[in-house]
């Protein structure tokens, strides 16, 4: 059963305000049906935002007509509303209203389809992050109002937001040191990371081997309990909630590729910062895909990659390889444009801050049609961080262990030469300093 059957919104209104231009509701609405509900209306309004309401009065009050008219159980409201405004809004809707912002719609997705315990970690803390200052508001207020008190809400939340806090971090350290095992194995990890539904999920299927990695030994040495054979992939924002592992091989270099949570626009930064699994994977990349869905217009592409590129540049280490995904929903010229739409919105960004994160051309593909793959396979190799070794050493038993072993790190170059047997190899610069070593040993120097 998919989790998200769970959620079961009903029919609701769309609203959204904005400022500079009539407000695009196509993503609004898009979350709201991720979440469960069925979009029946929308109000929206181009205007400075009003203290009371978030809207103007007159289009609030329109706002709480429609409901009434469409008979709707909800309202999706596209921002963050402030929890005053919450407060006086639900006030003028239809008794019984539930009234969801942007954040909140967000979280609730995240709630309802988070299994594994980081996620279900993170949500939570992202709900109670969102509410400390609603807590805190309505405290104050029952401060003010009533002439006991007793017990704390707002103490109450901070004690499970640092329980939470304190969880995550054991969740985080374990995360590390599985990352830290997979590279002693010998393998390059890289984060696919981007906007929700830019493809991410299907990418990772078309780069992974077939084959579910086997730990041999089942001791877990190499530690890959979050390895799974499949990554959902669905026309639906926040189809993956959990960070997944698997492996592909490039180039006969073994990599382990981890696929992310999406990202969404106008979050506000704590909350992003509660889903740390994904940046974390994102930071300890050896180089990081950036998916973006290049069949998007040019105004909703820029404004998705700034998103991607705010976090890139708060958390990505490795390189960057921009991945202009979809392309088989566009003709050469528009394939052009997305690809240079791409670099421009990439040159005057956040990432100028970043001068040690390189950033690599960006390569056109379509994840679905398998279109670009074997380009871009070639520029993850050219990114991974690589070294070249060439060696001689006497032909015995313990040489052919030192060739399985490289056999299983990469693709050695063998050739055979007498007694001898002459080696070359790329890969991991400390896979090649091991392999050094061990060669060293075979000669008895
Ligand atoms: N036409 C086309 N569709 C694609 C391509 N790649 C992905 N899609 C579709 O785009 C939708 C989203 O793909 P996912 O792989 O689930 O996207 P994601 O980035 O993992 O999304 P989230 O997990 O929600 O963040 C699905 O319907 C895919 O079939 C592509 O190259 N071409
Ligand atoms: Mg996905």
């Amino acid at each position: 059963m998919n989790v998200r059957d769970r959620l079961d919104g009903g029919r609701a209104v769309v609203a959204a305000r904005d400022a500079d231009s009539q407000p695009d509701t196509a993503e609004i609405r898009r979350l709201a049906e991720a979440a469960g509900f069925d979009v029946v209306g929308e109000v929206t309004q181009r205007r400075r935002e009003d203290r009371r309401y978030d809207l103007g009065e007159g289009k609030a009050g329109e706002l709480a007509a429609v409901v009434a008219d469409a008979d709707a159980g909800a309202v999706a409201f596209d921002g963050a509303l402030t929890p005053g405004q919450y407060a006086d809004l639900l006030d003028l809707l239809p008794s019984g209203t539930a009234l969801v912002d942007r954040y909140r719609l967000v979280l609730e997705l995240f709630a309802a389809g988070a299994s594994d315990p980081a996620a279900t970690t993170q949500a939570r803390l992202a709900t109670l992050r969102y509410d400390l200052p609603r807590v805190r508001r309505a405290s104050d207020e029952s401060l003010l109002n009533a002439a006991t008190e007793k017990g704390s809400p707002v103490l109450d939340v901070e004690r499970r937001i640092d329980a939470l806090e304190n969880r995550l971090a054991e969740l985080t350290d374990a995360a590390a040191e599985r990352r830290r095992r997979r590279r002693a194995g010998g393998f390059d990890l890289v984060a696919l990371a981007g906007y929700t539904n830019a493809g991410k999920s299907t990418l990772l299927r078309r780069l992974a081997d077939d084959l579910r990695v086997d730990d041999g030994d089942g001791d877990g040495a190499t530690g890959h309990d979050d390895l799974t054979e499949s990554a959902a992939t669905a026309d639906r924002l926040f189809e993956t909630l959990e960070t997944t592992t698997r492996r592909a091989t490039v180039d006969g270099r073994p990599v382990l590729l981890t696929d992310t949570v999406g990202l969404v626009a106008d979050l506000p930064h704590d909350l992003v910062r509660s889903f740390s699994a994904t940046l974390d994977e994102i930071a300890a990349g050896d180089a990081v895909l950036a998916v973006v869905d290049a069949s998007a217009d040019r105004a909703t592409l820029r404004r998705r990659l700034e998103t991607t590129v705010g976090v890139l540049a708060a958390d990505a280490t490795g390189p960057v390889i921009p991945v202009v995904n979809k392309v088989d929903r566009l003709t050469e010229a528009e394939r052009a444009a997305a690809v240079e739409t791409v670099e421009d919105a990439l040159a005057g960004s956040d990432m100028d801050d970043r001068p040690d994160v390189e950033i690599r051309d960006p390569i056109p593909v379509s994840a679905l049609t398998g279109d670009g793959v074997e380009s871009l396979r070639a520029a993850l190799l050219d990114a991974l961080p690589g070294e070249t070794v060439a060696f001689r050493v006497p032909n015995t038993g313990e040489t052919q262990a030192l060739l399985s072993w490289l056999h299983d790190r990469g693709d050695p170059e063998v050739r055979y030469d007498g007694d001898a047997v002459a080696v070359r190899f790329s890969g991991r610069p400390d896979v090649v300093a091991e392999a050094e070593r061990r060669a060293a040993d075979l000669r008895g120097e």
